[in-house]
């Protein structure tokens, strides 16, 4: 199966977040890769993954990073495929504004969808949306699961309502 998402990170301590990507993805039923690309610590491997990501199959990337967090910005700036964000609030963290500011104050021209700080799950759901746009198989699994979360919701109203 043609791997049609690629997930990187800038360190593997990223990967306690970024697995909730990789999570829904899998339960989703869609091929993705994953990996560590650092854009300070090897920029090299950061231009090649972007440069090289569509013609491997790649149709969306997921990226998270914390602090100084310019991999997804860089990879956004290297490729036409979508970019989601994911800011990761890792230990030397700013609470976290660090992350979500460098990946979400990009220049116009060159966007990156981001989510919530630590948001990897909705990055993934994110990622299976822009995919089943044009599968409509994929568009219904993805219904149906939107229709387990409002059958959650309702469980718990009828629960706690008086
Ligand atoms: C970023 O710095 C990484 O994305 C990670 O969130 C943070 C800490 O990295 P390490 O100290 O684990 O290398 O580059």
């Amino acid at each position: 199966m043609t791997k049609q998402v690629g997930i990187i990170m800038g360190s593997q301590s990223d990967l306690p977040v970024m697995a909730e990507a990789a999570k829904f993805l899998e339960e989703i039923g869609i091929a993705f890769e994953l990996t560590v690309v650092s854009a300070h610590r090897t920029p090299e491997r950061l231009v090649e993954y972007a440069r090289s990501a569509r013609s491997r199959g790649i149709q969306v990337i997921i990226a998270g990073a914390g602090g100084a967090a310019h991999l997804p910005g860089m990879v956004a700036s290297m490729t036409s495929l979508p970019v989601i964000g994911v800011p990761v609030k890792s230990s030397n963290s700013i609470d976290g504004w660090d992350s979500i500011l460098s990946i979400l104050q990009m220049p116009g021209g060159i966007p990156v969808a981001t989510v919530a700080l630590n948001g990897a799950k909705n990055a993934g759901i994110l990622a299976a949306s822009i995919l089943g746009a044009h599968d409509q198989e994929l568009g219904a699994r993805l219904d149906a699961y939107k229709a387990t979360l409002a059958e959650t919701v309702l469980k718990s109203a009828e629960e706690i309502e008086t």
